[in-house]
Parts: structure tokens; C-alpha cells; sequence
């Protein structure tokens, strides 16, 4: 219940100045605790999963594909080489030899910076020693305090073999590392998944014939009593198209979303990756494709019964998809995924986003891979999503509308957690 306003000093109480704005709006983006909804960060108890220290930052993939724009040497060389030292080619090719102006490489010196180390005054043995000499339990926690970070939802393989012992050990999870269940292959490359499902049990078959439908149904239920997660989570390429005869949007719509909905999992695709489009860069050979989003509306508009978090990852996918998401209260969009996750974009798309879906939207998500990279993914999102929130606030004040502190404080949360939150409820 908002409290009413009250004259005084030309303002009425509560109502704030085109100044106080400016400040309230910085200090609610600032202090507001972040629910991310999708990383790649895992706790200690998944052992080699959590990755952390100022070698996993340099050889973070968006790194190492800028480093490739500078280096005469062939990719397989650069793999050959033990961790620390690409990650010493990094250090050197982009820090080093020239200032990291990059997002990524600016990432690298925010993140070091908020930690209060000098990332050009420390030498990388500085460095090294300095993470090596940390808990990781509470390396974790000083990590997301830093961030700002309250919860955040992890990437969950379960054709991962390096998640299994976590899984089949029955720790108590750390409740702030949410467990979404991410299933690329099962959807985009079944002959082989259901090759390695009838390994582990599951009576299937390459085509999708009817018991192996119900197959994949029990996988994923499996899935879901072992992890619990929050949802279920594919990367799609640009090329998927709906309503169509292909394997994927076949066991989309006859596995994936009856299994969602009756286990009341919302489905969220991230649309545009094309995968290895330079094999020889591993992970960092993948790239931007335009997705066909009238077959994500048709998907849509056909099961609303069913929740989907969308997020697109072509520039020019943005516009549509936020006008998608006004026809579809079953839609809720969210983050700058990847290569959108750059300031540019992130102002032009939130700015974009309160315009069109107004507090209905999770504006950002980080993505990191890295514990530490948290720290630098919110730090600069915060930045650019303050500034364009003022903006935004105090275009409504000039329009008449008397600004108080809890409208600022009731959007912050919305776009930063909350609203993703009422999503999953509704
Ligand atoms: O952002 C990334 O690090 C990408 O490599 C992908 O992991 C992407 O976010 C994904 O989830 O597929
Ligand atoms: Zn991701």
C-alpha cells in the first residue's frame, strides 16, 4: 500500500526532484540483491565445475577468441598449451600488449579492481597467489556479496559426466545456486542422446516413435526428481522453425512442453546460437544467427498452458521479441544474452524493454562461467540499467507523475529478480 503524499517544500512528501532521482534510482540499482537466472557457476561441492582464479578469467572463451584477432600461431598449437600458460598468451596479448578496451578484457580489470587487487601494477604470480590463498566456501560468499548477487540459477547437464558425482553424492545443495536442467542435445541432436539414454537404461529409438516418446518423458522426470530445477533450459539455433515435421520441434512439442506443463516447469529458449561456426576455436567458435520468432510466437500462442523464458541473441531479434512478449503473458523475457551482453545493447535494449513490457521483464542475467566474473557481468549492467532507469524516471516525472523512493525500490526488484519471481508463481 503506497502511503499518500503530502505537501511540502513544493514537492509533496516523498515525491522527489529531477536530482533525487538521480541519486535514489543509482542507490536502488547499487544495493539491490541480484537474482541471476542463468550461469554457468557452480558451487564448491561440484568440484572442477567451479571455476574461479585469475587463470579461469583469462581463458574465459570470450577471451580467448579476442586474443586469436592478434596472434600469427594455429589453434591447435594455442590447445596443446597447459592452462596457465594460455592463459599467460592472454595476459600478454591483451593486457599486457595493449589496454584491455574490450568488454570482456575491461570485465577482467573490474572484476580485480572491486577485489582490491591492481591489475596493472600485479604481475600474474601476484595474482595467482592471491585467489590460490582463498576458501572457496567463503570465496563464494565474498564473490556474490561483492555482486550483489542474493541467488543464481545454474547450467545443469544431465549428459554431463562431470556433474554426475554432485548429483549421486546427495550433498545438501547450497540453496542460492538454483538448479535448471539444460538439454540442447536431447532436443537438437536425439540420434545420438537417445543412443546414450539406452545406456543408462531408457528403452529408445532414434525416430520418435510413441514409446519412445514416453521414454524421454521418464529421462526427464528422472532428471527432475534427482535436481529439482527451476526450469528447463535449450540454446536454438536460427534455423528452428515451428510448427514443422523436424526431430526438434517434434520432441518439443510432443515430449518437452506436455512434460513442462504437467510438471510445471516453465521451458526457456534462447534463440539465434549458430554452433561451431570455427571449429578450431572450441568453445569460442560459436556465433550470432537471426532467429525466426513468428515460430517461437506460434509456439507459443499454441500451448498456453505452458510458461517460456525467452531471451534472443541477435541485435536485430530484440524489437520483435519484446512486442511477442505484450501478446503473451505465458512469456517472460529476460537478459542480454552473450554477444548482446555488451553496454551498447544493454542500454538500447533495456531502454527498449521498459518501454514495451514497462516491470514485466528480467532485464539482465550474467552468464558467468567464472565465480569472479559475477563481480564485473553486474557491475557494468548495473551501470548502463541505472542510467537509462533515470532517464526513464525522469521522463515520468516530467510527465506529471509525483516519483517516490518505493517506486523506485518496487521497479529495481521487479527488473533484477522480482518480477521473474511472479512469473513463476502465476
Ligand atoms: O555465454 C556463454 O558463455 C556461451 O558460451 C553459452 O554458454 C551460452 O550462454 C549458453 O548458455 O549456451
Ligand atoms: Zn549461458
Amino acid at each position: 500500500m503506497k502511503k499518500p503524499l503530502l505537501k511540502r517544500d513544493g514537492l509533496r512528501s516523498g515525491a522527489l526532484s529531477l536530482a533525487a532521482i538521480d541519486t535514489a534510482v543509482k542507490k536502488a540499482v547499487a544495493s539491490e540483491q541480484i537474482l541471476d537466472i542463468h550461469t554457468h557457476v557452480y558451487p564448491p561441492s561440484f568440484g572442477a565445475l567451479m571455476l574461479s582464479g585469475i587463470d579461469e578469467l583469462l581463458i574465459y572463451h570470450y577471451l580467448v577468441a579476442e586474443g586469436f584477432r592478434y596472434w600469427p600461431g594455429d589453434y591447435p598449437a594455442f590447445w596443446k598449451l597447459p592452462k596457465h600458460v594460455q592463459a599467460e598468451r592472454i595476459w600478454q596479448t591483451l593486457f599486457v600488449d595493449r589496454s584491455p578496451i574490450s568488454e570482456a578484457a575491461r570485465g577482467v580489470v573490474t572484476t580485480l579492481h572491486r577485489l582490491g587487487l591492481q591489475p596493472r601494477q600485479n604481475n600474474l604470480a601476484t595474482l595467482r597467489a592471491h585467489f590460490a590463498s582463498q576458501k572457496p566456501e567463503a570465496w563464494v560468499t565474498r564473490c556474490m556479496e561483492i555482486a550483489g548477487v542474493r541467488a543464481l540459477g545454474m547450467t545443469n547437464s544431465p549428459f554431463d559426466p562431470a556433474e554426475t558425482p554432485a548429483w549421486a553424492s546427495g550433498l545438501r545443495h547450497d540453496p542460492r545456486f538454483i538448479p535448471a536442467l539444460r538439454i540442447d542435445s536431447l532436443v537438437l541432436d536425439w540420434p545420438t542422446t537417445s543412443q546414450l539414454l539406452r545406456g543408462r537404461g531408457y528403452d529408445t529409438t532414434a525416430t520418435l516413435t510413441t514409446k519412445t516418446a514416453n521414454e524421454m518423458r521418464r529421462f526427464l522426470s528422472d532428471c527432475t526428481k534427482r535436481m529439482q530445477p527451476a526450469y528447463v533450459m535449450i540454446s536454438m539455433p536460427p534455423t528452428f522453425r515451428y510448427p514443422n515435421r523436424s526431430l526438434p520441434a517434434s520432441i518439443i512439442e510432443r515430449v518437452l512442453l506436455p512434460f513442462c506443463a504437467e510438471a510445471g516447469l516453465p521451458l526457456a529458449l534462447m534463440p539465434g546460437v549458430r554452433r561451431h561456426v570455427n571449429p578450431s576455436l572450441l568453445l569460442a567458435g560459436d556465433c550470432v544467427g537471426l532467429a525466426d520468432l513468428e515460430s517461437y510466437s506460434q509456439l507459443i500462442a499454441a500451448h498456453p498452458l505452458n510458461k517460456f523464458l525467452l531471451t534472443a541473441l541477435a541485435r536485430e531479434n530484440q524489437h520483435e521479441l519484446c512486442v511477442m512478449a505484450r501478446k503473451f503473458r505465458n512469456l517472460h523475457v529476460f537478459g542480454c544474452w552473450w554477444f548482446t551482453n555488451i553496454p551498447s545493447l544493454i542500454e538500447e535494449m533495456t531502454r527498449m524493454r521498459i518501454e514495451l513490457l514497462g516491470w514485466s521483464v528480467t532485464l539482465q542475467h550474467s552468464d558467468a562461467r567464472v565465480m569472479e566474473q559475477l563481480i564485473y557481468k553486474w557491475d557494468h549492467s548495473r551501470a548502463v540499467i541505472g542510467k537509462v532507469l533515470v532517464e526513464k524516471f525522469c521522463d515520468l516525472s516530467n510527465s506529471g507523475w509525483e516519483v517516490t523512493e518505493q517506486d523506485i525500490a518496487e521497479g529495481v526488484h521487479a527488473v533484477f529478480g522480482g518480477s521473474f519471481e511472479e512469473f513463476m508463481k502465476s
